[in-house]
């Protein structure tokens, strides 16, 4: 995709669907949108089927505000919630068999490298935390090994709630869940910090209670990604469904773990990663 793409053929804009048009005029494409300018612009994820209240969704709605330049970006997706609002974004994306997420945006990325010398196309991987950390641990592991110049985002609801409350390798130790009912009996992974010694040269973990900064991390990870190389952005998202809380609390969930600490807001950047982003972000709009 690419701003010219966007424009309507005049011929057929009176057989266009209006949300379309509304895209093409009021989109977020080529404006440098933030989270700021939310309910200002025509937004590229408007509805979802996911649960009331869930925690996941508005991650997703927060992470497409936060876009450099939603024209030029791929999001690679896998199975779980996340996968039910993926064909609700209108934006180029692909959805990998569950768990193979980064080995596919791997090879997309090369491909748009050879494709596009000249040009900056961002694959974004947007995956649950069971096909990240559990079932597609090893092609992420290996991407950031490999060096891949590739932004990983992990929506982590801490359990398989797609598949009706599971336990995985992030749920918190002694959860309980509808089909972990003894409660878990090991820690939650420490993907951040297996990021961090895995090659990563952004890693950060954030919730939506600052939409600000999720922007800011979600961002740094594209950018960085572009140049340096792989990133991983890890999003505590509350699930009112499997954790059995009133949709309303959401966000009272998040700010109570980021209070309590059992959801520490992390940065960890490499001194390659802070000069490039500290050249970038002098003076930037969303920095
Ligand atoms: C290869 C494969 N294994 C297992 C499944 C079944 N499955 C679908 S979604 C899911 C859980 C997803 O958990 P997570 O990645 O945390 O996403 P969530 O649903 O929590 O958002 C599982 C096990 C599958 N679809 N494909
Ligand atoms: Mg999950």
């Amino acid at each position: 995709m690419s701003k010219p793409m966007l424009k309507m053929t005049t011929a057929f804009a009176d057989v266009m669907p209006a949300e379309y048009v509304e895209l093409v005029q009021n989109g977020p494409f080529g404006k440098g949108y933030g989270v700021a300018d939310l309910g200002s612009f025509k937004e590229l994820i408007e509805e979802h089927p996911l649960c009331a209240g869930c925690g996941l969704a508005l991650a997703v709605r927060l992470i497409m505000a936060s876009l450099p330049t939603p024209e030029d970006t791929v999001v690679v997706g896998s199975t779980g919630c996340s996968s039910l609002a993926f064909p609700q974004i209108a934006l180029q994306n692909i959805h990998s068999l569950f768990g193979n997420q980064n080995a596919v945006a791997s090879g997309l990325k090369r491909a748009l490298k050879l494709r596009f010398p000249d040009k900056h196309k961002d694959v974004l991987v947007v995956a649950g935390d069971g096909a990240t950390a559990d079932i597609g641990l090893d092609m992420v592991m290996h991407s950031w090994f490999r060096g891949e110049k590739l932004a990983t985002i992990m929506l982590d609801n801490e359990a398989y709630a797609n598949t009706g409350g599971q336990e995985s390798g992030m749920s918190p130790e002694g959860c309980v869940l509808n089909m972990a009912p003894t409660g878990k009996k090991f820690k939650k992974i420490a993907l951040p910090e297996i990021a961090r010694e895995s090659g990563c040269a952004y890693v950060a973990s954030v919730t939506p209670v600052q939409p600000r900064k999720l922007e800011k991390a979600v961002r740094r990870a594209i950018l960085v990604a572009r140049e340096v190389g792989p990133t991983y952005v890890q999003i505590f998202v509350p699930c009112p469904t499997n954790f059995k809380f009133k949709p309303q609390e959401t966000l009272a969930k998040a700010k109570q773990k980021e209070k309590d600490q059992t959801y520490p807001l992390r940065e960890f950047i490499t001194p390659e990663a802070q000069a490039y982003l500290a050249a970038l972000e002098g003076g930037g709009k969303h920095d």
